[in-house]
């Protein structure tokens, strides 16, 4: 019985990943605020909603007829699909005519005729069609256009439009992830957003026209605003001081503004080639620009990348039968799949996939100290001040610090070079063996240096000169156990919020 209670809240689960979520709804009462956002033109009469058959219609008769064209901007959470239903009616007398729906790059149009079934509308008997449409597309972007039109070439007296209950539904991106393309929360929890431009306003600071300072121009497409650029144009910038990550992904909308002749639209990453698309001269319907068809196409990129900067170029090449065209762009993203917190740079999002650490930071399986221990230095010496010093006494030379008590000290060290040396006079005792091992790190792996050194004739003492490379000039922790026969440093670092010390170096004087 408990089992198959198991298997009934699983089930449960993985349908309830699926479930689509409304996120808006829109005409299916009679409030005009439902109207809110929607950009309408060449509506007749500036008439926005009527009345047909006793339901209120978005449009509609003497409303959306010739020339009239609605659109909408939406803002969307994160989500890797959408719905879009509606409830579309086409009133009167259509001949042959299309309407037109554009949702980036997802378009539908269907062509009508006149029939013969009439309904009541504002007060006239009117035949009319009335017809569910949905569709699902795949969609992350943060903003959604949707235009709809027709080609009717009537006023809405003899000819019209309009639809009502609207909806959008997202199925939404695991939660924990702000971009996605699927509901699996292992491929989407290390994106993060790094750069978001051009959904709803155009700013084009650092962006460069032409390789001269000339900003592009801002233009629009129906309601939407787009950077306006021409055949052969290019735009481009160096994006710098990205968080560290493994791995890119670029977004972007290309609009086809009129007849182009298969030139391409080249998208740069670093000097390198990621997208060539050919620009028709077909598209779906002419929303903009002078005669020529539009098409709006959506890039998107994922490329393996782990700079700190990278340069995004885009650009066309130009046909000289090319006369009146342009293309524009909007809905530009950059999300970085991060590295583990405290990585530098990384492999992938794993702990384990770190192969350089922040300052302070280990590698969580093989605990490698941040401080890298570059090179060594062992002379045996006569040491004439030898009286004076205890048996292990330790300079640490960029700092000027000088530990010349014995037992168990931690010290912070505030060091503003990239090197710290550790210095350790080891006094030496006839017939001992000084033992010492260092630990190091390349990469993953560890390793630890050891040396055995026998204390012999005049000298009495050995000085251990062990250069440390820190990768970033931080304040360390240290930790110091000396007595007369040892000598032990440890490092703090940080895993996970835990702190761990781990030992740097030691030495040890021992019986022969
Ligand atoms: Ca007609
Ligand atoms: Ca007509
Ligand atoms: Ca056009």
């Amino acid at each position: 019985m408990k089992v198959y209670l198991f298997i009934l809240v699983l089930i449960y689960i993985a349908m309830a990943q699926e479930q689509w979520e409304t996120i808006y709804t829109s005409f299916n009462g009679n409030n005009p605020n439902d109207a809110e956002g929607w950009i309408v033109s060449n509506n007749y009469q500036g008439n926005l909603f009527t009345k047909c058959n006793g339901v209120t219609l978005f449009g509609g008769y003497y409303a959306f007829g010739k020339d009239a064209i609605v659109s909408k901007l939406f803002k969307l959470p994160p989500h890797y699909q959408l719905k879009i239903t509606f409830q579309f009616w086409k009133i009167d007398s259509w001949d042959n005519e299309s309407v037109y729906l554009i949702a980036e790059d997802y378009k539908w149009s269907q062509d009508y005729i006149y029939y013969k079934e009439a309904y009541q509308c504002e007060l006239q008997i009117i035949e009319m069609v009335i017809q569910w449409i949905a569709f699902v597309i795949n969609h992350n972007s943060e903003s959604l256009t949707f235009i709809m039109t027709t080609n009717l070439n009537e006023q809405a007296n003899l000819e019209s439009w309009g639809i009502r209950d609207f909806s959008i539904q997202i199925l939404r991106c695991p939660q924990g992830c702000l971009y996605c393309q699927d509901n699996d929360y292992n491929n989407c929890y290390y994106w993060i957003g790094f750069l978001s431009l051009w959904h709803e306003s155009i700013e084009v600071d650092g962006w460069i026209k032409n390789n001269n300072n000339m900003q592009p121009t801002i233009d629009k497409c129906v309601s939407f605003d787009i950077i306006k650029l021409a055949p052969n144009d290019k735009l481009e910038k160096i994006i710098e001081n990205l968080n560290a990550h493994y791995k890119m992904q670029v977004q972007l909308q290309i609009w086809k503004i009129d007849s182009w002749h298969n030139e391409m639209f080249i998208l740069e990453i670093d000097d390198q080639i990621y997208n060539q698309t050919i620009l028709e001269s077909t598209g779906i319907y002419n929303i903009c620009g002078s005669n020529g068809l539009e098409n709006i196409i959506n890039i998107a990129i994922t490329l393996p990348h782990s700079l700190s900067k990278c340069k995004i170029t885009m650009r066309t090449n130009h046909n000289s039968i090319t006369t009146n065209a342009y293309w524009g762009i909007r809905a530009f993203n950059i999300y970085l799949a991060k590295c583990f917190k405290g990585c530098d740079q990384c492999l992938g999002p794993l702990k384990t996939e770190c192969t350089v650490c922040s300052s302070g930071w280990v590698f969580y399986n093989n605990l490698s100290p941040p401080m890298l221990f570059s090179q060594i230095q062992i002379t045996q010496i006569k040491d004439l001040k030898s009286d004076e010093r205890i048996s292990m006494e330790i300079n640490l030379l960029e700092v000027d610090q000088k530990i010349i008590s014995q037992g168990n000290i931690t010290l912070l060290v505030n060091n503003n070079q990239q090197i710290l040396t550790i210095q350790v006079y080891a006094k030496c005792i006839q017939n001992k063996i000084i033992k010492s091992q260092f630990l190091s790190n390349k990469l993953q792996d560890l390793y630890q240096y050891q040396f055995q050194q026998n204390c012999q004739g005049n000298f009495n003492s050995i000085i251990y000169n062990v250069k440390y490379q820190l990768r970033i000039i931080s304040e360390q922790q240290l930790i110091i156990n000396t007595s007369d026969t040892y000598c032990l440093i440890y490092q703090i670092v940080e895993v996970d919020d835990e702190k761990f010390s781990v030992k740097i170096l030691e030495i040890l004087l021992e019986d022969v």
